[in-house]
């Protein structure tokens, strides 16, 4: 029987954000292209969304920071996906580190530019011309509330999620005469694995960052893009900056 449901393509599905908007948009009966490096967590992924919700799962494995892998990969989709695909959620990211700009350690910043933007832009180049021949898509980029201020120590990463701001506001431009909608997702301080990876695994460090204070969590950031994903065909929610209560900017909490 011929396939029929619509396919969403998510990059970092291997944790957080991205794996919960997996699970939701599985839940809603679409098909998901997952992507992400560590293959053993794709690979039970898909055992799990195919089993619960009897849609079918695509991985691939590759690291965004390596433009050939990025293009081998997004190549690899069978047409039988590809024309069905109508949203991509430019998710993987992170940071690393969060140290004063002259104590920085270049690796962590060429690790968060490579992936946070230049990793962005290689996934979107390959899959948008799937979205401009249906002239129809949607676009999903998760800036930061990093990417709408700045914070002590925050310097490369918020820069790059400024540059996901740009992006988002440049693609929509671009793209605006192929009914292609591009939403910029920015939330706050999530729980995820964000900030185990900030710090290196540092569980302690990583776990304080969440003290005191009602987090946001993966689910949030997914309910929310499954809303923006669900608009009517007219109408495009072009930038979301989504906080805990208890978050007030980058840097004002109200903590217990
Ligand atoms: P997680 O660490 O839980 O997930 C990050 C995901 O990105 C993983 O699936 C990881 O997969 C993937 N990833 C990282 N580097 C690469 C790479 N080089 N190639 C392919 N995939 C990669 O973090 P979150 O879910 O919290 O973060 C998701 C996005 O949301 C990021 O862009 C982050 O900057 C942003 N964000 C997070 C916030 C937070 O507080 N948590 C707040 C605002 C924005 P794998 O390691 O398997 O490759
Ligand atoms: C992640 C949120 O505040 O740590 O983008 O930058 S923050």
């Amino acid at each position: 029987m011929e396939a029929t449901n619509n396919v969403i393509l998510i990059t970092g599905a291997t944790s957080g954000f991205g794996q919960a908007t997996a699970r939701i948009f599985a839940q809603n009966g679409y098909d998901i292209i997952a992507t992400g490096r560590r293959a053993d967590r794709l690979e039970t992924l898909k055992t799990e969304l195919e089993a619960n919700f009897g849609v079918s799962v695509l991985n691939l494995c590759f690291d965004v920071r390596v433009e050939n892998e990025v293009n081998q990969a997004i190549q690899s989709i069978p047409a039988s996906w590809s024309d069905r695909l109508s949203i991509l959620v430019n998710n993987a990211g992170l940071a690393v580190g969060r140290s004063p700009i002259d104590e920085g350690i270049v690796d962590d910043w060429e690790r968060m530019i490579d992936t946070n933007i230049k990793g962005l832009l290689y996934v979107s180049k390959a899959v948008i011309p799937f979205l401009k021949a249906k002239k129809s898509g949607h676009i999903f980029n998760l800036g930061s509330i990093a990417g709408k201020e700045v914070y002590a120590g925050g310097n490369v990463y918020c820069a790059s999620k400024h540059a996901v701001d740009a992006l988002s506001k440049s693609m929509r431009i671009d793209l605006v005469a192929y009914n292609i909608k591009v939403t910029n997702i920015a939330p706050g301080a999530a729980d995820t694995e964000f900030s185990l990876v900030r710090f290196k695994g540092d569980q302690a460090t990583a776990d304080a960052t969440y003290n005191g204070f009602d987090p946001l969590v993966a689910e949030d950031i997914a309910e929310t893009i499954y809303f923006a994903a669900t608009r009517p065909k007219h109408v495009t929610i072009n930038d979301l900056v989504i906080m805990p209560t208890a978050q007030a900017s980058a840097t004002v909490f109200h903590k217990q």
